[in-house]
């Protein structure tokens, strides 16, 4: 049996196939794209395709990795629930049946009458994915699964998944936006400290194939556990000083913060994921997030991948904290096990109070600083 984290990348390469099937099967294309309002449309599904297709990501990867993990089972978590209410009012379970023909039956009580739909995305369920990956086939951990837990984001940056530009041009090979933000994050985590420790982002729509015009994908893997780091990647050499990464929708006070640090280095990109992935590849030093928007599954695999660089991702409102109050030692890191107190729904899982990822502990604090004197943060 190949280990956890092979597992994990299997799972992520077979979900990456399943979103790419999407965009480019018609039948499943043309739920995607369709016209969420359309009374129509209303009244054959209750929640749109895009939502199903996440779900149905969700569900193949917590199969997957609890057949061949059973000790994950039960800590296997994801964005999304797995119920669905299809168009006759009757809330369906959608789940990875035993066969592709149970499988198909299943999602076409939620699509009916779309079958071809329905068979295109059992066949890619039960799919099997082999990894050519020689460098991945040599990793061996003594990490014991009954000791991890899952965080999983089916897409994230599904907006931009769902709008599906091709066309936006890169500012020093950072997307601002467009189908290359949508990813597949899939991260474990230490079910006692909640520190996490192993990551994988896959990126189904790295970039197309020349001759067959078909996307490719890639992946980046991660493992920080005890005193092992692990890595796909080598760790990038740091700025002089920082390239800050920020949301389209970061508010001018953190913007005007950090234009004195970061000068004409201050990008701007759609996707939590993509963004801590910018950092990850270098192209960033650092992403910062003022507001609560993130949640426990968008950051634990990328989170996991910057420890193993060195790195990390810190709650920004609790590091400010700490440093008015005169500490100066390393703020803590986010951790995955602990739900907000006294929230509800997916809330309970948000990183309240921003982040801040970085590569170099010494951006982390010339971030910090800068933002020390913003009010309200
Ligand atoms: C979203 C997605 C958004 C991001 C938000 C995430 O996840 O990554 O793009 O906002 O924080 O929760 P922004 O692009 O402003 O950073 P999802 O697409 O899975 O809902
Ligand atoms: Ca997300």
């Amino acid at each position: 049996m190949a280990g956890l984290l092979q597992a994990l990348v299997g799972a992520s390469e077979k979900a990456a196939h399943i979103a790419r099937l999407c965009r480019r099967e018609e039948p499943l294309f043309q739920l995607l794209v369709a016209e969420k309002t359309g009374a129509d449309r209303n009244r054959r599904f209750l929640q749109d395709f895009k939502t199903l297709a996440d779900v149905l990501i969700q569900e193949v990867i917590k199969h997957d990795l609890g057949k061949e993990f059973p000790e994950l089972r039960g800590h296997i978590h994801g964005e999304e629930s797995n119920e669905f209410k299809n168009g006759q009012g009757e809330t369906v379970a959608v789940r990875v049946c035993a066969t592709p023909g149970d499988t198909a039956a299943l999602l076409l009580s939620v699509l009916e009458p779309e079958r071809a739909a329905a068979e295109l995305l059992a066949a890619a369920v039960h799919r099997d994915v082999a990894l050519e990956d020689v460098e991945l086939a040599g990793v061996a951990l003594s990490i014991p699964p009954q000791d991890l837990a899952i965080w999983i984001d089916p897409i994230d940056s599904t907006n931009e998944y769902i709008g599906g530009r091709e066309d936006v041009a890169p500012v020093d090979g950072i997307a601002p936006a467009g189908l290359c933000s949508a990813l597949v994050l899939v991260g474990a985590y230490d079910r006692q400290t909640g520190c996490p420790v192993l990551g994988v982002i896959n990126e189904p729509f790295f970039r197309r194939d020349p001759l067959t015009r078909r996307w490719q994908g890639r992946y980046h893997w991660g493992v920080a556990y005890g005193d092992t780091r692990l890595c796909s990647l080598s760790p990038p050499p740091p700025r002089p000083a920082p390239c800050v990464v920020l949301s389209r929708a970061e508010g001018g006070a953190v913007r005007a913060a950090l234009g004195p640090l970061c000068g004409d280095r201050l990008r701007f990109a759609a996707g939590a994921g993509y963004k801590m992935l910018c950092v990850i590849l270098g192209l960033a030093d650092s992403y910062v997030l003022s507001e609560g928007s993130t949640f426990a599954w968008d950051a634990c695999a990328p989170h996991a991948i910057l420890r193993a660089l060195g790195g990390g991702v810190v709650a920004l409102a609790g590091a400010l904290r700490e440093r008015r109050a005169g500490d100066t030692g390393s703020p803590p890191e986010l951790v995955y096990n602990r739900p907000v107190e006294g929230a509800v729904g997916a809330e309970r899982w948000a990183n309240r109070g921003g982040l801040v990822a970085y590569a170099h502990l010494r951006h982390l604090e010339a971030v910090l600083a800068a933002l020390a004197a913003v009010p309200g943060l």
